[in-house]
Parts: structure tokens; C-alpha cells; sequence
């Protein structure tokens, strides 16, 4: 395998990302604000965390919790002001961190005054800002659907024509066919970056071009049609060129629907593009833990990028239920399976990402009613499935474990009152759990997930094998469904982890080659002798073990 390509700050980044909303609230209206995230951003400091990746602070009437933008340069008051958001820059900064902001150009409110004037008239001179078309046949011009509505046009009773919107009818998608949108966009960049802000994480980037008539999708329900058009890539190199070039940041670009090969068009290091790609291969289409998949996934991804470009490595985020109930045990081995995922993460090719509340083993939610969940792609499908005669009870068990309502749950803190995240009523509920489940009260455990996390990222950060290391999986148990083993080597150093993801007791034979070698463990996610030498013939439930080799 090609040698790790060139070394680069972020490339041993661990990423830490704030929900500000769910975060911490500050002044008691029941919504995490900018104050709350600094006065907690000793929590994420102490982690070891090097980059915190801010979700959308921009104005916004939140249809979709701030992904649609009715103001790309003033905060919405709800998260604070811009006094507050530049003092949480400086208090980011002060504690050796660096902030990477959240930006949507994809599509913005359909609030935003560009979008107020577009649609005031077919002669406006922002109309071509946005996409509109006539109907077809008395209809949307086409039959896709979007990722939030059965179909991707709202039709716009003044001006007689439809408008095109990837998601919900109120994020209308602007249209990067117009050089002067984009240049305006560039400059909204700019603003945010000569304020000193360290990078973007590019939302929905894949989804800029559309194609040239917007032909009938041959099956609707599959949205790939949206994503990776013609001209998406002319659009990201000019976008670097006018903006990221010019400034020492990082970007990550969110890329529903790629393959490893269409991934290396958006991070490839000779592209001009982006710097790391967040795909959903796993998270979007893999519903459950199997693991022999996430095998096959991770590599894939490996062989298409490594050398050439940078992955990253997540398993939940806003978006995605919480992975120790998605993909580990939220049970009994709640701990030591969050400690055992957080180990996988942190020691596969790729920036590991944590989703906050992860550090602490928190879990998703099951709410009993639709009206106590507030994510609109799960209201918009559920008003879908009802209003096409579902059963709502059991249109809402269908949907509860993938909304993405289960990791926007606020953050708990402690055990008091609503984990101790508001003094208010909170804007969506705590998770009925908090009074067991809470940062104080892990930090005060033995066996404390944060700590451990706190453990993994000191040795990642202190070891270049982890962010540059070549990857190889044992053979021996490369089709095993419980057991995954692998190295990590680069140039004298060798790093062996071993994870049993499975609730019974899992046996390793270790090949002679192993037996005889100098062993010694580095970290375990079990009570264990670090420093010890020697490899286990048992792995117990979620056993998770980094080792050095000589
Ligand atoms: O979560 C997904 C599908 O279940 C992802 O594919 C995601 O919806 C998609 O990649 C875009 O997500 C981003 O843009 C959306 C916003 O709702 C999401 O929160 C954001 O992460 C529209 O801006």
C-alpha cells in the first residue's frame, strides 16, 4: 500500500461536534446557545480534542433547526449575537482549539430575502439565483422525490412556475449555474474566514449541480439522481480557488451516495477540492451492526483513499441515531461497548469525529407520540405514511429508531432537572435516562467512558501511527463477525487492535508469528494491567485492546 500521503495538521485531528442547541442554555429559554457552548468548552478541551465542528448559528425561522440560512453573516438570536459567537472563537482558540464553522450553500431558507425576491417575479433580477421551471403536463416538471417531500417542487402560485428544493419546500436550492450566486457565496466565505475561524464542514456539497433538463428519474425513491451531477467538481475547485486556498483551514465535505472513487474526485490531494470527505455509506445504508459489511466498507475506502486523500470515521452525528444504540449494545455493555466503538473509530484509516454526548455513552430516544419529536424529515414522513393510510402507531415504531431526533436530545450533564442542561423547559425532551446516565456521573465512575476517551486521543495524539499508519487485517479472522483484528504500521512501529463486537465471550488462536512476538498492551476497555505483555485467548463482551508489537 502507498506510504500515508503528506502530513497535515488535521490529519491528526480528532473533530468534536457541538449541536449548540442541545448543547448547554445558558439564560434558561430551554435552547443550548453560544454562552452555553463556552461555558462548557473546558469539557471538550480536557477530551484532547484539537477541532469543534459548530452546526449552523446563521439567522435562520429553523424549519430545519438552522440547515435553512435566511442570513449567511448575522447569528440567530436564539444561539446569541455576533459578540458572543467571536468571544466563543477567542475562548476556543485560548484553549489551543480550533473552530470549524458549519456552512450550507446548497439551498437556503426560503426566508432568505434572495429567495423573497426571486420569487416576487419571473423578470426579478435574483429569479435565476434559485431554479424554477413551468409545470409539466400540468405537473412538477419531473417526478423526483426530495430527501424531506414526495417530490422535490413546491409550485409558487404568483409567478404560475414550480421551485426546486432537495429538501423541505421551505430550503428552496440556490442554482450554481449563475456565476453571481456563486460569487456571492465566496464572499460569504470569506467574511467568516477573515474572521479567523479555522474551516468549514460543507453541507450537502454533493449536491450542487443538477443535470441539464432535469430528466424523469427512472425510480423516484432512489435520490442518488440528486447528488454528483455534471459540474459539481468545476463548481468545488473554483469554490477552493476563491475561498480555502487563500486561508491555512480545513474542510470536510458532507457526500451523500459516493463511492470511493467519486470521493477521491472531492479529497484527492492533487484535486484542488476539499481536504475530508464524511460519507454515508455506513450511516445511510447500513441500518444495523453487521459487521462483516463494515468490514468490506472500511476496506474499500481504504484502498480507494488512503495515500491519496483523507477519510473520516464516525458511526452517529446529528443526523444519525446515537451509535452505541445503533451499532453497539445500549445495554448491559453500554460502557464497554461505547468505549469499544470509540476504539474502532479512533484506530481505523481516517479523522475520528465524535458526536457530543458519545464521550459519555448516551443513547437514543423512543418518544411516545410524534408530537414530542420535532425533526421535520421525520414529521414530513410520517404526515407521508399516515395521509397514505398507514397505521400511526405503527407508522411512528417505523420511524423512531433512525430519526434523527435520537441524538438531538439535549446533553446530560448531571442528574438534575432536565440533566442539568436547562433551568427552562426544554425545546425538545431529555432523554428519559439522564438521571443514570450523565456526564457527572460518569466522570465519577471507574470505569468512565469520557476517560477513556480522554486515554485513546492522548495516545493517537502522542503516536503518528494512528493518523499515518498503513492498515491490515489479520487474516485469520477477516471473515469473522464478532472479532475484528488489525494493524497499524508505520515504519518501525506496529500497533495491534483487537475488538470483540458481541455480547458472548469470543476465543483467539494468534498465529505463531504473533505468539512469539514482543507484545505489550497500551489500552483496554476492561479493568487491565497496561504495560502487560502477552495476547489474550479471550476476548470478553465488547472487549476492545490496543497492543504495541516489536
Ligand atoms: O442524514 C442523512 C440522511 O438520513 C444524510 O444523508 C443527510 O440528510 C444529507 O446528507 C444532508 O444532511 C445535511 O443537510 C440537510 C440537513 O437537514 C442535515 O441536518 C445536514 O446534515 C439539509 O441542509
Amino acid at each position: 500500500m502507498a506510504a500515508a500521503a503528506n502530513q497535515a495538521w488535521w490529519k491528526k485531528a480528532v473533530v468534536y461536534q457541538v449541536y449548540w442547541r442541545s448543547f448547554y442554555d445558558s439564560d434558561g429559554d430551554g435552547c443550548g446557545d453560544l454562552e452555553g457552548v463556552i461555558r462548557k468548552l473546558d469539557h471538550i478541551r480536557d477530551l484532547g480534542v484539537d477541532i469543534v465542528w459548530l452546526n449552523p448559528v446563521y439567522e435562520s425561522p429553523d424549519r430545519d433547526n438552522g440547515y435553512d440560512i435566511s442570513n449567511y453573516e448575522t447569528v440567530m438570536a436564539k444561539a446569541g449575537t455576533m459578540e458572543t459567537w467571536e468571544r466563543l472563537l477567542r475562548e476556543t482558540h485560548r484553549r489551543g482549539m480550533k473552530l470549524m464553522m458549519d456552512m450550507v450553500v446548497n439551498h437556503t431558507s426560503d426566508r432568505h430575502p434572495w429567495f423573497v425576491e426571486s420569487r416576487s417575479s419571473r423578470d426579478n433580477p435574483k429569479r435565476d439565483w434559485y431554479i424554477w421551471k413551468d409545470p409539466k403536463d400540468g405537473g412538477a416538471p419531473n417526478n423526483w422525490r426530495s430527501y424531506f417531500s414526495p417530490s422535490a417542487w413546491t409550485w409558487d402560485e404568483r409567478t404560475e412556475q414550480y421551485y426546486f428544493h432537495s429538501f423541505a419546500s421551505e430550503q428552496p436550492d440556490l442554482n450554481w449555474r449563475n456565476p453571481e450566486l456563486r460569487e456571492e457565496i465566496y464572499r460569504t466565505m470569506r467574511f467568516w474566514l477573515d474572521k479567523g475561524i479555522d474551516g468549514f464542514r460543507l453541507d450537502a456539497i454533493a449536491l450542487l449541480a443538477k443535470p441539464d433538463g432535469f430528466p424523469d428519474a427512472e425510480n423516484p425513491a432512489d435520490i442518488r439522481y440528486l447528488t454528483n451531477n455534471p459540474g459539481l467538481h468545476d463548481y468545488l475547485r473554483e469554490m477552493n480557488e476563491r475561498t480555502f486556498a487563500r486561508y491555512d483551514i480545513v474542510t470536510v465535505g458532507e457526500a451523500a451516495f459516493v463511492t470511493p472513487e467519486e470521493g477521491l474526485k472531492f479529497v484527492g490531494e492533487d484535486r484542488g477540492e476539499l481536504n475530508m470527505l464524511f460519507h454515508f455509506e455506513i450511516c445511510d445504508e447500513m441500518p444495523e451492526w453487521d459487521m462483516l459489511r463494515f468490514k468490506r466498507i472500511q476496506r474499500r475506502w481504504y484502498e480507494g483513499l488512503w495515500g491519496k486523500g483523507t477519510n473520516s470515521q464516525f458511526l452517529n452525528n446529528h443526523d444519525h441515531t446515537r451509535q452505541v444504540s445503533r451499532y453497539g449494545n445500549d445495554g448491559p455493555y453500554r460502557v464497554q461497548s461505547a468505549k469499544l466503538l470509540a476504539t474502532m473509530l479512533h484506530t481505523l484509516p481516517g479523522v475520528p469525529y465524535i458526536y457530543q454526548g458519545e464521550e459519555i455513552g448516551m443513547t437514543g430516544v423512543r418518544f411516545g407520540s410524534i408530537e414530542e419529536y420535532d425533526d421535520i424529515a421525520m414529521k414530513n414522513k410520517y404526515a407521508e405514511l399516515v395521509g397514505g393510510g398507514a397505521d400511526p402507531q405503527e407508522a411512528l415504531r417505523s420511524l423512531q429508531p433512525l430519526s434523527r431526533d435520537n441524538s438531538r436530545t439535549p446533553m446530560q450533564w448531571d442528574d438534575s432537572p432536565n440533566a442539568g442542561f436547562t433551568t427552562g423547559t426544554p425545546w425538545i425532551r431529555v432523554n428519559p435516562n439522564y438521571r443514570d446516565l450523565n456526564a457527572a456521573k460518569d466522570l465519577a465512575a471507574p470505569d468512565s467512558v469520557y476517560r477513556y476517551y480522554q486515554q485513546l486521543i492522548r495516545i493517537r495524539k502522542e503516536n503518528d501511527v494512528m493518523a499515518y499508519g498503513d492498515f491490515t487485517e489479520l487474516p485469520e479472522w477477516m471473515d469473522d463477525e464478532r472479532l475484528y483484528v488489525y494493524t497499524r504500521t508505520l515504519g518501525g512501529t506496529t500497533w495491534l487492535i483487537a475488538l470483540n463486537h458481541s455480547d458472548e465471550p469470543s476465543p483467539l488462536e494468534w498465529p505463531a508469528r504473533l505468539r512469539g512476538a514482543n507484545v505489550r498492551l497500551l489500552l483496554a476497555n476492561y479493568p487491565a494491567d497496561v504495560g502487560q505483555s502477552g495476547l489474550p485467548a479471550t476476548l470478553r463482551p465488547h472487549e476492545a485492546r490496543i497492543y504495541s508489537v516489536e
